[in-house]
């Protein structure tokens, strides 16, 4: 009797179960791969007739990638059970190939459309035969078809037309790297997101599966090298045991066209033990010396670049931090910088690697102004460095600041290519825990005119190798990413990822349009959501200048974590701390770089400098950057500079407020697990950004000797 009534009740519960079943909360690990079904009727019927089936034809192993991210994606977008064909069958399809591979490539070819695809590129195109529509993705390499098969998912998932398709696209800059500033004992210096994605004491014997998921997102973004560890480099990756873990990294992330490059450590022929604070100086070797004139440290670093290169055949190239920091480098020996770079070029050079030699240095004794150093040191170098050596900068002339004028050696370098820096992880920008999207930060250097030839003169323009025909072309972003489920810690800090990525390939897409794009892709297609996301987005960064650093103000956060207020900062190390930066006093506010002053802006070249070096010609957003100035001092709103700092605070602090309520807008839009994480995390940065503002104007009322408006 009891089990009767079990058995009729079952279809009942299975019922019940099927339609109270709901998707997975999202805990953000799928990034912007996020394959939705397509509700839109209309462009689900024209998906489904363009893609009739899916031809791929040969083997390798980047093939198999694409043929499963198309599966897996298709079949869930497009509600089917995606077929593949091996030739045309008289249906539509989608067809991938290269020109040996497909006959339409070939086809593609004969008429000149793959000439200016490179090795990267890719062509996107609809070509019709008889009664059949093909939509062909083409490429001279099996990489670009990589590219091209993202590039398509993406026009899916952002809801676009497949008709009259006609993409072209091949990357602007050559080498686009991200740099992971991660320890070996898996800690990340600045990251924000958990320990490193690399599980060292489980290599080479364990492959994680989150490997592969990290070089697909990257090849879905156009990146294609990883540096795998912290410039503060511990000489102990270049050991024989570690080199085959990294080995084993670079046979997961070969076949999504990712190279792995490393970081050394200067000292590493010598013997001695290296740690990571205080004393950075000791190596893996048996050498007295790491003098790069001395020909048994030429013969050491040969001799490693060689078993390197027996392990990882496309193994990519060194990032060196050399004197700077505690960092050893050539001139503990004498030598220049370029003395120690060529060193290393001369020995990757059989193998086409390459060196990025960073100009982060700052030394004391060069100048007394930080920011002039690295073009002091630097710029006498032009033009003796191997040519496979970059001189690899960070956007600014100090230190990844909200907001920086541009490194000015960006423009005076002429004979040397330069390999621009970018951070991603918000050192300064509120960690994982602020909401800052940084394509906006960064479309504004690129458009930074450095008036380095003629006006239009961008650093875009630099980086890309336009300008001056480089022969190499280089850019990394410093990862904010880790072993959090959701890989970045804010669910937004993927967007700068992304971002990141997408500007290396090309630099003139819009933020917007990125903005559009990531949030289509990681959120929702609804438009009304789209906008209200995307318009948080685009203010934010603009906000994080204004309830930290307004005006041009810059380093004035707590000291080492960088994190939150530390304007009243005055710890005896002169150029890290707040005071030598703002240079607050009864008179203004602002460090004077002016030809009066430290003359900072003799390093950039007309007519930059003496826009610059005037009051009246210097943009607002420089003006405590390059002038101190007077609290009195009448701004173009007609307000004084004391008010417009109030004003500026006020409204930084305001746009976070605003942002939160937007996002509380999006209840039972957006995914509950994300709408609640992100709430809390915006909550925490009004918080913070209202600290921020009060800390910053009641520090400097003890100077203005003014009211805040608004208090008593
Ligand atoms: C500074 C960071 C420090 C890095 C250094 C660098 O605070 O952790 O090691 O830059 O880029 O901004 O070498």
């Amino acid at each position: 009797m009891r089990t009767r009534c079990k058995t009729k009740l079952l279809p009942i519960i299975l019922l019940v179960l099927l339609f109270s079943w709901e998707a997975p909360a999202d805990d953000g690990y799928e990034l912007w791969m996020k394959y939705r079904k397509i509700n839109n009727e209309h462009l689900l019927k024209q998906y489904r007739e363009a893609i009739a089936c899916i031809i791929v034809p040969g083997e390798s192993e980047t093939l198999r990638i694409i043929r499963s991210e198309l599966k897996r994606s298709l079949d869930v977008m497009l509600g089917v059970d995606m077929r593949y064909r091996a030739a045309a069958t008289g249906e539509n399809a989608l067809v991938i190939g290269t020109p040996a591979r497909s006959d339409i490539v070939q086809h593609l070819q004969h008429e000149g459309k793959l000439q200016t695809l490179g090795v990267e590129g890719y062509l996107i195109t609809s070509v019709t035969k008889g009664k059949n529509k093909f939509t062909v993705i083409a490429a001279n390499r099996d990489i670009g078809l990589l590219y091209g098969a993202f590039h398509f998912l993406r026009t899916l998932q952002t809801r676009q037309s497949l008709d009259h398709l006609n993409i072209v696209s091949t990357p602007r800059i050559g080498y686009r790297l991200l740099d992971h500033w991660d320890n070996l004992d898996g800690s990340i210096e600045r990251g924000y997101a958990g320990k490193s994605l690399w599980k060292w004491d489980e290599l080479p014997k364990k492959i994680d599966k989150r490997y592969h998921d990290y070089a697909r997102a990257n090849a879905s973004i156009g990146i294609n090298g990883a540096v795998l560890n912290n410039v503060n480099a511990n000489p102990v990756i270049l050991k024989t045991e570690y080199l085959r873990k990294v080995s084993a990294l670079a046979n997961v992330f070969r076949p999504y066209g990712i190279r792995v490059f490393l970081s050394v450590n200067f000292s590493s022929p010598i013997s001695g033990r290296f740690e990571q604070e205080g004393n950075r100086k000791g190596g893996i070797g048996n050498l007295p010396t790491a003098d790069p004139q001395a020909p048994n440290v030429r013969l050491w670093w040969k001799n490693k670049v060689k078993e390197i290169y027996a392990l990882i055949p496309d193994f990519g190239g060194f990032v060196v931090k050399a004197n700077s920091e505690g960092m050893p480098g050539p001139q503990d020996y004498g030598r220049t910088h370029a003395e120690g770079a060529n060193m290393l070029a001369e020995a990757l050079e059989p193998f086409h690697g390459v060196v990025m030699w960073r100009a982060f240095v700052y030394n004391a004794g060069v100048d007394v102004d930080r920011v002039k150093r690295a073009a002091l040191e630097f710029l006498p170098l032009d033009g003796l460095f191997r040519p496979n050596v970059f001189v690899q900068a960070k956007n600014g002339p100090l230190d990844f600041q909200p907001r920086e004028p541009v490194q000015p050696l960006f423009g005076s370098m002429t004979k040397t290519p330069m390999m621009l820096e970018l951070q991603i992880t918000q050192e300064y920008l509120g960690h994982s825990t602020h909401l800052v999207y940084l394509a906006p930060m960064w479309k504004e250097y690129f458009q930074f005119d450095l008036f380095a030839k003629a006006p239009g003169s961008t650093l875009a323009a630099i980086v890309d190798g336009s300008l001056r025909n480089a022969h190499m072309t280089g850019i990394a972003g410093v990862a904010n990413t880790g072993d959090d489920r959701n890989w970045c810690g804010h669910l937004f800090a993927q967007a700068n990822w992304f971002a990141f990525g997408r500007l290396a390939w090309d630099h003139s897409i819009s933020a917007q349009q990125l903005a559009d794009e990531w949030v289509r892709m990681s959120l929702s297609n609804d438009s009304g959501t789209v906008s209200t996301v995307s318009s948080i987005m685009m203010g934010s960064r603009e906000a994080c200048v204004n309830y930290m650093t307004p005006l041009g103000l810059h380093h004035i956060m707590e000291v080492d974590v960088h994190y939150g207020p530390g304007p009243q900062n005055d710890r005896g190390r002169e150029d890290w701390t707040s005071v030598y930066y703002h240079r607050a006093d009864s008179i203004g506010l602002g460090f004077d770089r002016s030809s009066a002053g430290s003359n900072a802006v003799g390093q950039y070249l007309p007519p930059l400098r003496s826009a610059f070096d005037n009051l009246e010609t210097c943009p607002e957003k420089y003006l405590l950057w390059f002038h101190h100035v007077n609290w009195d001092h009448r701004m173009s709103s007609g307000r004084t500079l004391w008010e417009e700092l109030c004003v500026r605070y006020t409204a930084g602090t305001d746009y976070v407020r605003e942002m939160y309520n937007k996002w509380l807008s999006l209840e039972g839009a957006v995914d509950p697990q994300v709408f609640s994480s992100v709430k809390e995390k915006l909550k925490k940065q009004l918080v913070d950004a209202a600290a921020w503002r009060d800390t910053c104007l009641v520090y400097f009322q003890k100077f203005s000797k003014q009211t805040i408006p608004g208090r008593h």
